[in-house]
């Protein structure tokens, strides 16, 4: 499948804009990962393109963060190659040599908030119905090690203590208190505010920008890298677990039922 991404190339601005398009909540799936992967390997291949926004075409969501199906009564060997594909979005996101900025028009809890957490800017919709977090503790789950990394480098341990522990998802205006994201605009304005934060980070020559970021981010991705096996070991075994699939399932059966 090659159509849960939009991808669309500004050649005049070196801009390249990502848009999610996979109905109905662009959960993060095993398929959604691997386009990921492979759209922006593309875009760091391109020597045309300096910056990437990152947003969604999916009114109200940005993300729903990691596909729970794929966490849900499958196999070792799935877990494993599912892991591999989170492990590997973030690295290559969180590493990008481009500029990437978050146009986060919806919500965007656990692997959603990951994704935005991971680009150097995140701006968000101006709307307090859209929350933004990391959530995990409230499915019975933990968010691994390098999210918490993710999560303190852009809000300190003591935001991220609480709210990790919590699993808090902020409404918007609480997200911009809590530097989670670093803007709020309206709806209407997030597409001409995005060029307008481009154009102000790509004024600057590419490899200063480029050497100061893998310096700021090196210590958090070498973590993983050394630890990467051993990650997705702990991730079967947590996620293996009886009273962990109980959870998850539980959660989904919530999700449901909400609905009606
Ligand atoms: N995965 C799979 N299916 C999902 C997910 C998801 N993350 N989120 C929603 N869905 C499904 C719903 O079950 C529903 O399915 P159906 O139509 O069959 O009933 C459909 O998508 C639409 O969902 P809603 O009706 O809830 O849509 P709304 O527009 O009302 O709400 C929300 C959208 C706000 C995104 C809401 O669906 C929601 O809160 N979803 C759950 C988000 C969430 O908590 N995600 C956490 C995933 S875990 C993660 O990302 C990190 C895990 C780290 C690993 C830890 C080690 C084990």
């Amino acid at each position: 499948s090659n159509n849960k991404i939009q991808v669309e190339m500004n050649e005049s601005s070196g801009v390249a804009t990502m848009k999610f398009k996979s109905p109905p909540v662009n959960s993060l799936s095993l398929d959604f990962l691997t386009e990921f992967c492979i759209s922006l390997e593309k875009l760091e291949n391109d020597r045309a393109c300096r910056g990437v926004v990152i947003t969604s075409a999916i009114p109200k969501i940005f993300s729903s963060g990691l596909d729970i199906t794929e966490m849900c009564g499958k196999s070792t060997e799935h877990y494993a190659e599912f892991w591999r594909a989170v492990q590997e979005i973030w690295l290559r996101l969180y590493s990008s040599n481009m500029v990437t900025l978050a146009v986060i028009n919806g919500s965007s809890p656990a692997g959603g908030c990951l994704i935005a957490l991971s680009c150097d800017y995140r701006i968000m919709a101006e709307n307090p119905k859209y929350t933004i977090g990391l959530n995990e503790a409230q499915l019975g789950i933990v968010a691994p090690f390098w999210f918490k990394d993710t999560f303190v480098s852009v809000v300190g341990q003591r935001v991220a203590e609480r709210s990790l522990q919590l699993g808090s998802l902020y409404p918007a205006p609480e997200a911009l208190k809590f530097g989670i994201v670093d803007e709020l605009v309206p709806e209407e304005k997030l597409q001409e505010k995005a060029a307008a934060v481009m154009a102000q980070w790509l004024a600057l020559p590419d490899h200063a920008r480029q050497i100061t970021k893998s310096m700021m981010r090196k210590t958090v991705l070498d973590r993983l890298v050394a630890h990467r096996e051993e990650d997705i070991k702990n991730f079967i075994s947590f996620v293996s677990k009886e009273s962990i699939q109980k959870s998850l399932r539980m959660y989904m059966e919530m999700l449901k039922k909400k609905k009606s």
